[in-house]
């Protein structure tokens, strides 16, 4: 087992790295920027080292800086946490050459993965299913009407480098796919500097399902059931839950058997998260996979009993996997709610600012992975999440009611955030019986602008 780990991130997400090393024994060292002097991670590390000014291009993304910390501190191994250079193939074979152990999946499996058509190619060869499209990058206006042709309208345009919702369009017609494409072509190229772009049949109101991976350095995969993220706002998530009220057992055998043979055949390691869309007449395809520890890991940690981040340090140090997949069962029901530095009355508008006033929930069944504290300043260089607000009951009913009365202890003043905005859902009839889609929080907000 290591001895010593450095944590190159921030937030919430560094607290629970650092929380899983303390519990296995292992010191840790935090890397904080100028902005971030003051926060939780770096009272809680056994080390902390500042590498450079607040913006996160030159602290966080900041690869020299990370390394020379982590020499100098002379740690055995890097976790990325999420975002930043969770996802950064160059990072992961610059600490492998440096002799540091990158805690995630090896660089092939995030270079594949991080090409959208690469991965649904692969996926694909691998006999998963994925949505009717083109198998090849769209150049042409003439190639896209063809892929269009065959395949129906509505149809989307997607960037080969693209992900998470960024740069897609939907078209409903030639004359909007042929405007599209440019524009596509050209925004992929400027945001990702790939303009490959690829088409595939719109599914109208998918939901998200996704599936939690791990698999160990000698080829052992195991999945740990699904996770249901299709409350999201402009592709942020907002609400996760498992299990989804729209899988049942039978489909969840059928989800999870085919992300396993995704991942078994991308010779997957580490933690990682297959991505599905489910359509009304639950057909599933594969729609991408994510190389990282997610934001949203508790709800699978609360119904499953396993500890995600433990298991992932365990497998980068090369211990193997023991849960059989028979081992692994899906007890009561669990959610999380994202809660962001956002005026949700104010169009979920961010607003840094101090905490004059902090009572956190608590009581059975509450969990809250936060790195706010009272007198905290809320830095604006960084991603408003401020804290995950998780909760467990026996079946999705009492999870609810959980949350309910977790929501309404959380007490925060001196900014806004957006509990109001779940305190609302929490109330919505379609919401309780479980009836939501990707397009849900976008249709609730008509309601409400009718309602005004
Ligand atoms: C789609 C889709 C419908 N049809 N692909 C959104 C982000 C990225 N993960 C892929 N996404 C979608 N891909 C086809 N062929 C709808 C979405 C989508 C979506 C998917 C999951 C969760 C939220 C979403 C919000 C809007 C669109």
């Amino acid at each position: 087992m290591f001895s010593k780990i450095l944590i190159a991130n921030r937030g919430e997400i560094a607290l629970r790295i650092i929380r899983a090393c303390r519990e296995l024994g292992i010191r840790t060292v935090a890397v904080y920027s100028e902005a971030d002097r003051n926060s939780l991670h770096v009272r809680f590390a056994d080390e902390a080292i500042c590498i450079g000014p607040p913006s996160s291009s030159s602290s966080y993304l900041n690869i020299p800086a990370i390394i020379s910390a982590a020499e100098i501190t002379d740690v055995e191994a890097i976790h990325p946490g999420y975002g930043f250079l969770a996802e950064n193939p160059h990072f992961a074979e610059i600490c492998e050459s440096c002799k540091i152990t990158f805690i995630g999946p090896t660089p092939e499996n995030i270079r594949l993965m991080g090409d959208k058509m690469a991965a649904r190619a692969a996926m694909q060869k691998a006999g998963l299913p994925v949505v009717p499209g083109s198998i090849a990058a769209i150049k042409t206006k003439e190639e896209a009407l063809k892929v269009a042709k065959s395949i129906g309208y509505p149809v989307i345009i997607k960037a080969a480098a693209g992900g998470g919702g960024k740069g897609m369009r939907v078209c409903h017609n030639d004359l909007t796919l042929i405007s599209s494409l440019m524009t596509a072509q050209a925004e992929a190229e400027a945001n990702f500097g790939n303009s490959a772009v690829y088409i595939e049949r719109y599914i109208e109101k998918p939901r998200h399902i996704e599936i939690q991976i791990l698999g160990d350095k000698y080829g052992h995969i195991l999945h740990l059931g699904e996770r249901d993220c299709s409350i999201q706002r402009r592709h942020q998530k907002l609400l996760e839950e498992s299990p989804s009220p729209a899988v049942d057992v039978k489909l969840r055998k059928r989800i999870g058997d085919m992300a396993l043979k995704g991942a078994k055949i991308a010779g997957y390691v580490s933690a990682g998260t297959i991505e599905f869309l489910l359509d009304s007449r639950n057909n599933f395809y594969f729609m991408e996979m994510n190389t990282r520890i997610q934001v949203e890991h508790p709800v699978t940690e609360m119904v499953t009993g396993i500890d995600l981040l433990k298991e992932q340090i365990r497998i980068a140090c090369g211990e193997k996997i023991t849960i059989q997949q028979d081992q692994v069962h899906i007890k009561g029901a669990a959610i999380e709610c994202r809660i962001n530095a956002e005026d949700y009355e104010n169009n979920f508008l961010p607003c840094p600012g101090k905490i004059e006033t902090l009572i956190l929930p608590g009581g059975p069944g509450v969990r809250v992975d936060t790195h706010i504290y009272q007198g905290y300043e809320i830095s604006p260089y960084y991603d408003s999440l401020i804290a995950k607000l998780i909760t467990y009951g026996s079946n999705r009913q009492e999870a609810i009611a959980v949350m309910r009365r977790a929501l309404n202890e959380f007490h925060i003043s001196g900014i806004k955030t957006t509990i109001p905005f779940y305190l609302k859902l929490l109330e919505n009839p379609l919401f309780l019986k479980g009836e939501i889609s990707t397009h849900f929080v976008q249709e609730m907000f008509k309601e409400e602008q009718k309602e005004i």
